[in-house]
């Protein structure tokens, strides 16, 4: 069975499967093997399993295909569910596949029994996946790994988790050729709500002065967004999921809502001129939603726009939820704007200062000056020694190229990149690839994740510089994927900011008044330890030791290479947001 699953992946265009082996998930190991000879879909070994669930997290986000990721049954099973629940928060399109001991042995006390009479993977998983099943026979393999493939892109997207006893697995094909047309299966009818789709049309069209938020998931409609909001010169704001999608130096952009915001995107909404803000993809979770702020989103003027159809239910306030495939409803919006007769949407054009409107549209790049606000210019601004962590943000999209990719990790990471990385993105119109320039997984916030998901992102996105953002926390939890950058050539840059502690804990107590406690960490050399693991390390004290790295040869490198950055431990990271509903009681 284990060949048909691959002949799927392979009708996919999927490439790697990212995994840890062992005794009962061996067949499909040996598959893959047979696949990696004829130059098909491979292996990628990863160091832990939560580490390659992180990893096909990243690819799928950067390949726009299935994330694939296996382990065997028993603890390698229970170590990848912090992964997949990642990726379930995160919609994040992946094919799991545990194994199980033989089907004959369970309930017979056989080592790693995983079944109902074991730990019960299918049960553990249950709260995590969108399908999820024990394949107990080999004629339900393939129309469960159909369903499951199904599931894993339906939308909303998320993790199908696929349990296969080892015997099942390594049967050999009764079905030798895949049946199932899968692209087939998987094309979705773009259907699309007319009547709301007009009555968003007509909101638009009396706006004065829009607001458009943006999330993450309006990335599969983000080149008809945006060009809608040069024509009509609609502000653009994102959240923290969303700001890769846009240029942080679009005349427009305004700053990030929620999490480490901007204040000029949280006084935009305020603002009494702004009548109509819509909202597209946003989730309006905690992050993005600035904790369920009443004040800037019960204010009447709300459309909240959105394909994954729970996200709706966040937005009582809201005077108009649209529902549906955010590309089909804007693609259609931004047809009838393209189109100079008849359209009503024109009419808001001419209203406004058309001149400077054209002179926008006619630049096919910004130039690179922010129209947002910053909170401490004066750190960024700095150069200081030891390193200010808004300095090192500032710095990086200097250092690397403008298509450099960067992931921030769940912790103080996370804050600093929201709000002080700005990616050299000139980009006024379109997209940069899937994922965008800058990914943090918020929703979950799992320490580690940007490790993981910066190798399945490098892999996805061949000859692009990954730039890893992470603390040493993280590190010292996750960074042994470090040797699988190293086997794999990734030129993969891991910044590690070294306070010798869990920072965003020691600063969130500080923050709310709690015992300074249990955030201390033993200061390392990751430099040394890099060395040690086959990596080159740098210790970055200050600004000039950052200036003077060879960035060329890091970036022309076939492998890691890791910046130990001493950051300077007193500057407060912009976390106010999570510290204020901690604060809460009942929170
Ligand atoms: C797996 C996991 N465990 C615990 C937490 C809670 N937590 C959030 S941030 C953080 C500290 C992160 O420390 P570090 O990686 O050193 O980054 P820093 O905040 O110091 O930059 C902790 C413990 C988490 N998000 N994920």
């Amino acid at each position: 069975m284990a060949d048909l699953l691959v002949a799927y992946l392979e009708q996919l265009g999927v490439e790697y499967v990212f995994g840890v082996p062992g005794g009962a998930i061996e067949p499909l190991y040996d598959a893959l093997a047979r696949s990696e000879r004829r130059g098909g879909v491979r292996a990628v070994v990863a160091r832990h399993e939560t580490g390659a669930a992180f990893m096909a997290d990243g690819y799928a986000r950067n390949s726009g295909k299935l994330g694939v990721c296996c382990s065997t049954t028993g603890p390698g099973a229970t170590n990848m569910i912090t992964g997949v629940a990642s990726a379930y928060e995160n919609n994040v399109p992946m094919l799991v596949i545990t194994a199980q001991t033989a089907i004959s042995t369970f309930g017979k006390g056989a080592i790693q029994d995983s079944s109902c009479t074991g730990v019960n993977t299918v049960g553990l998983y249950s709260h995590c996946t969108r399908y999820n099943t024990l394949i107990s026979h080999v004629d339900q393999f393939e129309h469960k790994l159909a369903a499951a493939i199904m599931s894993a892109m339906g939308s909303p997207a998320g993790p199908a988790h696929i349990s296969v006893p080892r015997d099942v697995m390594a049967m050999d094909n009764l079905i030798s050729q895949t049946h199932y047309q899968l692209d087939n299966l998987l094309d979705r009818p773009a259907l699309i709500d007319e009547k709301a789709v007009a009555k968003l049309n007509v909101e638009i069209t009396r706006a004065r002065n829009p607001v458009f938020i943006i999330g993450d998931e309006a990335s599969e409609a983000i080149v008809s967004i945006l060009s809608i909001a040069s024509e009509i010169d609609a502000k653009i704001i994102v959240t923290p999921h969303g700001k890769g999608l846009v240029s942080p130096y679009h005349p427009l952009f305004k700053g990030v809502i929620g999490f480490a915001g901007h204040n000029s995107a949280k006084q935009l909404l305020i603002d009494p001129s702004v009548d109509l803000v819509i909202a597209i993809g946003a989730r309006f979770g905690e992050f993005s939603s600035n904790a369920w702020d009443t004040k800037l989103l019960l204010n009447g003027k709300l459309i909240h726009v959105e394909s994954t159809e729970a996200n709706l239910t966040r937005t009582p306030m809201a005077k108009l939820h649209v529902r549906g495939c955010l590309e089909t409803i804007f693609n259609r919006l931004d047809s009838q704007y393209g189109n100079p007769k008849g359209s009503p949407l024109r009419a808001v054009v001419d209203i406004k200062d058309k001149k400077a409107v054209k002179q926008d549209k006619k630049k096919s790049s910004a130039d690179l000056t922010m129209h947002f606000d910053c909170d401490n210019l004066a750190a960024y601004n700095s150069d200081a020694t030891p390193i200010k962590p808004q300095r090192l943000m500032y710095y990086l999209p200097q250092l690397f190229p403008p298509h450099t990719r960067y992931l921030a990790d769940s912790g103080n990471s996370f804050a600093w990149g929201t709000h002080y990385l700005h990616p050299f993105d000139r980009r006024l119109a379109g997209m940069r690839g899937h994922g965008g320039l800058f990914s943090a997984s918020m929703d979950f916030a799992s320490m580690g994740w940007a490790i993981g998901s910066a190798v399945g992102t490098s892999l996805a996105l061949d000859n692009t510089p990954v730039v890893c953002i992470t603390g040493d926390g993280s590190w010292l939890m996750s960074g042994q994927e470090l040797t699988v950058a190293i086997e794999e050539k990734l030129t993969l840059i891991f910044v590690i900011l070294n306070d010798h502690a869990y920072g965003m804990v020691k600063h969130g107590q500080m923050l709310t008044g709690a015992e300074p406690t249990a955030n201390k960490l033993t200061p390392v050399d990751f430099s040394a330890l890099a060395e040690a693991m086959g990596a080159p390390g740098h210790i970055i004290h200050s600004p000039a030791d950052l200036n003077s790295l060879d960035i060329n040869t890091i970036c022309a490198r076939k492998g890691p290479t890791v910046l130990d950055v001493r950051i300077d431990v007193t500057e407060a990271p912009p976390i106010a947001l999570r510290t204020n509903v901690l604060k809460i009681k009942h929170a």
